[in-house]
């Protein structure tokens, strides 16, 4: 079968897999036809921050998760793509943590450069992907929203790079149907302003209960409190900030946790997390995993280790992102272009094993930065995605997480260095919790 490729989203994902494409091309080495199917109307994925909830304008779910005033919740420096640096896109050196918009603006700035956006067919969800039974390759289906009609075609193949962050994990409570105030899952959280004066529940421990929740504290509500299942998040809160162990049930209002305090609430948001699901491949080809570190099925973390011409990109918990993605899409990249031979089967499973049993043994968060750079590192081995300072992005993710939590409220006021370029970055000219305007105007003039 002749090479074509099917990759499947143009979030950031997708669009490393394009640059990896794009880079190669631009080398003359010869590449095969990319073809990637988005199902929104443009590209960015979550960094595409839209107004809506639920479905949008053709009927299908919404992707984002993003909210507005949401700003970057780790260092920027640790997520810089190595061939396309902040100082080059912005022309100077910018503050360390920016709100979503400069840094959609800085991924589309170098997707515009790649010259890759008339491989993407926007409007085009991905309906169905399964292995063809004589020949090899795949039938991809896709539906076409700007002509109505449904595609079948063939792919030798397919990368998947549709995100896991967007459908959201519901768990249920007893009683909670009895709530008269809003009851939304953080998919689903647009504005903190919405809860300006408000008694807010937060249910969750983890990234997003801890953003979510400042965020409404930092535009007014009037408490917020967090319940967790496993561990309280233990950062110093700001006054009317606080965390109680798993809620029990809600009776209207009043809310009683596993502690037997209770209080009454105006709202409550979900921050329970997201499932990977991936209804558009065929059963053998589905990745089934939680929001893991090594995700299960995946040779090197990235090829379908029982079809190898399957890729997922991104699917792992993240620490780091596009730099990871580009790791993962180079690699990808390079295994279709014949440049990297694949291992026979059992070897690849030996090696799965050996990351999956790593791993299991992390005993904190310091030793899972530690792995998951150790796994960019291992795929960067393979090809030519251009050199970075990755151990000093694990000396800035433990200085980012140190700052967390000595105070929760000043860490992105922090500076750290680029990996790139070697550069100190500047402070901000605003502190966060006082920085209500996220603008990307803002951020980048002067107060
Ligand atoms: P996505 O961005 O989700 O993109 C997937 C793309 O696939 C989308 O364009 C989607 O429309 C498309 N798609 C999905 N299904 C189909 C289909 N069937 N057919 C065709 N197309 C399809 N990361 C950071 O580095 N820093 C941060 O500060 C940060 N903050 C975050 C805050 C929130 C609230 C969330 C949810 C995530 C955050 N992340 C952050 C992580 C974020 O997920 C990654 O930065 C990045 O967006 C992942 O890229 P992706 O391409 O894998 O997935
Ligand atoms: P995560 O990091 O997957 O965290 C999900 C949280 O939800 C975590 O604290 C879970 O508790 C909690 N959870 C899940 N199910 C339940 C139930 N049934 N009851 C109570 N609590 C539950 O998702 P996030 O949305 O925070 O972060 C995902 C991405 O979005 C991340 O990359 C960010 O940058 C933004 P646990 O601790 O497992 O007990």
């Amino acid at each position: 079968m002749k090479k074509r490729v099917a990759v499947i989203g143009a979030g950031p994902s997708g669009l490393s897999v394009l640059r990896a494409f794009a880079t190669a091309r631009n080398k003359k080495e010869k590449i095969p036809e990319v073809v990637c199917l988005e199902k929104q109307k443009d590209w960015g994925g979550q960094w595409r921050y839209t107004w809506r909830v639920g479905s949008d304008e053709n009927g299908e779910p919404v992707q984002s998760s993003m909210y507005r005033f949401l700003w970057s919740n780790g260092p920027k420096e640790c997520l810089e793509f190595a061939d396309y640096s902040f100082e080059k896109h912005f022309g100077k050196a910018i503050p360390s943590y920016p709100p979503r918009e400069p840094l959609a603006d800085y991924i589309l700035g170098r997707a515009k450069k790649s010259r890759v956006r008339s491989w993407i067919r926007f409007e085009s969800p991905v309906r169905f992907v399964q292995a063809n039974k004589k020949g090899g390759g795949f039938t991809v289906t896709s539906h076409d929203h700007k002509t109505g009609k449904e595609l079948q075609e063939q792919f030798s193949h397919v990368i998947v790079a549709s995100g896991h962050f967007s459908v959201p994990n519901y768990p249920e409570f007893e009683g909670i149907e009895t709530f008269p105030g809003r009851v939304l899952h953080a998919h689903d959280f647009r504005s903190a302003d919405e809860f300006k004066g408000q008694h807010v529940l937060v249910v969750g421990a983890s990234y997003s209960a801890e953003d979510i929740g400042l965020q409404c504290k930092k535009y007014g509500a009037k408490s917020v409190t967090f319940t967790y299942r496993t561990a309280a998040m233990g950062f110093k809160w700001p006054r009317g900030m606080d965390e109680r162990p798993l809620l029990k049930k809600v009776q209207g209002k009043k809310v009683t946790f596993k502690n037997r305090s209770s209080k009454e609430f105006d709202a409550i948001i979900l921050c329970t997390g997201y499932q990977h699901s991936f209804p558009f491949m065929d059963t053998p080809l589905r990745l089934e995993t939680t929001n893991r570190l090594y995700s299960p099925g995946l040779y090197k973390g990235a090829v379908w280790n029982d079809n190898p011409d399957l890729f997922y990109i991104g699917m792992q918990d993240q620490w780091y992102t596009f730099t990871m993605f580009d790791a993962e899409a180079w690699y990808a990249r390079d295994v279709i272009q014949g440049k990297v031979k694949l291992p026979p089967k059992g070897s690849r499973t030996r090696d799965m094993k050996a990351w999956a049993a790593r791993e299991e043994a992390l005993p904190d968060a310091s030793a899972m930065i530690d792995f998951q750079a150790d796994y960019v590192r291992e795929l960067m081995k393979y090809t030519d995605y251009p050199a970075f300072d990755i151990e000093l992005t694990q000396k800035e993710f433990k200085k980012w997480k140190k700052a967390k939590s000595d105070n929760i409220v000043t860490y992105r006021n922090n500076t750290h260095t680029s990996p790139v370029t070697g550069h100190e970055q500047p402070a901000h000219h605003t502190p966060w919790w006082k920085a209500m305007d996220d603008s990307m105007k803002t951020f980048l003039g002067k107060r």
